[in-house]
């Protein structure tokens, strides 16, 4: 996550000497629910809020290429590969988008990418866990779209217009992701008895790990208060994650397959899903840089960085010369 002096701890909800009309103004257009605009006047803090979570919620739809980037070479079929891969297309042109949001902001990308390789950024933790087998493909559009879906549909109503967008076009695509994810979870669970091993070791291994996706439990989420008081986030993690749980117990019912959890219980008198304690140690050395595959994930977005540098001076260079012939 993008960093700064001022980002350390929870948001303050104003930095002095701000002029007391136009942080009026502000929270009137909030309360109100219009959209704030790159160049509105906003609280540095909202400023800094948004470029800290639009620029991890970037970086992590761009380290989150690396594990299904994994399996294009590996996938089943030529029709599996080519689904794969326009998903995982998909999700760079996500990481995009979010970059270009944050800019508006006035962050710049080298600086982003720059607080991601050096280690100050964050981006999710799920995207430090291994893919093991095939079954992770289907796992991770069944589960890690299906909670990126469920924390992403409330963000289309962002306070900020640019983000607010931004999450239209990556919902319509996350939804075809968590599809293809449940479709092949469902020819494995329908399969022999091997594959329906695999469907149910890949959900053993990514259920825990996709709750944690909703980040810290409210209780615990510094966060929280101002985001949503700023309407950047409409609903709590742990209302976000209850949600999920509530949706995902059906459809692994469906499949055949059982939630990794002795604790799931239908509970009637609140008409939702209790479910057992969460890791939460795991969950922040995850965010503390020791997921199991955190540094091979970090290296590989180095040496992408690196090795297509060439690309980099190429646009620039065609860029100047293009001026240079304008001015000319
Ligand atoms: N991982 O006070 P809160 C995807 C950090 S996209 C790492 O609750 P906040 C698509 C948090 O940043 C997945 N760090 O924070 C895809 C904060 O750190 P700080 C990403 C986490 O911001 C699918 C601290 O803990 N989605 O999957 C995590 O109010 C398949 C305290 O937490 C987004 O980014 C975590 N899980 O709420 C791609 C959505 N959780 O700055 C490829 C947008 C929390 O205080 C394949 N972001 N932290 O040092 C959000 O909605 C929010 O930022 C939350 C966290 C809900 C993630």
């Amino acid at each position: 996550m993008y960093t700064t002096e001022l980002q350390k701890g929870a948001a303050p909800a104003a930095i002095a000497n701000e002029p007391r009309a136009l942080i009026d103004a502000f929270e009137a257009r909030i309360a109100e629910d219009a959209f704030i605009e790159p160049k509105d006047w906003m609280p540095e803090a909202y400023r800094r809020t948004l470029i800290r979570q639009i620029s991890q919620h970037a970086h992590s739809e761009v380290v989150g290429m690396l594990p299904e980037g994994n399996w294009i070479t590996r996938a089943p079929s030529l029709r599996r590969k080519a689904v794969l891969l326009a998903k995982v297309q998909d999700e760079g042109g996500h990481g995009l988008y979010l970059y270009c949001a944050a800019e508006t902001l006035g962050a710049s990308r080298g600086e982003m990418i720059d607080a991601l390789h050096s280690g100050r950024a964050k981006y999710s933790t799920i995207f430090n866990y291994p893919t093991l087998t095939w079954a992770d493909i289907g796992a991770i559009g069944w589960l890690v779209d299906g909670a990126a879906i469920m924390n992403q549909v409330p963000l289309q109503r962002a306070s900020y217009g640019p983000y607010a967008r931004a999450m239209v076009r990556v919902c319509k695509e996350e939804s075809f992701h968590q599809r293809q994810g449940y479709e092949i979870m469902m020819v494995l669970a329908k399969g022999t008895d091997e594959q329906r091993a695999m469907a149910q070791d890949a959900l053993d291994r990514w259920w825990w790990p996709a709750l944690m996706m909703f980040g810290p439990p409210d209780d615990n989420s510094p966060n929280s208060e101002q985001s949503m008081r700023w309407r950047i986030k409409r609903d709590s993690n742990d209302a976000l994650r209850q949600k999920f749980v509530d949706v995902s117990v059906p459809q692994a019912d469906y499949l055949g397959l059982t939630i990794p959890d002795p604790d799931l219980a239908w509970n009637e008198a609140r008409g939702q899903y209790d479910y057992g304690a969460i890791d939460w140690d795991e969950f922040y050395a995850v965010v503390a840089g020791e997921g199991p595959v955190a540094k091979e994930r970090i290296e590989a977005r180095r040496k992408a960085w690196d090795d297509n540098a060439w690309v980099r001076d190429a646009a620039a260079a065609h860029e100047a010369r293009r001026a240079a012939r304008k001015a000319a």
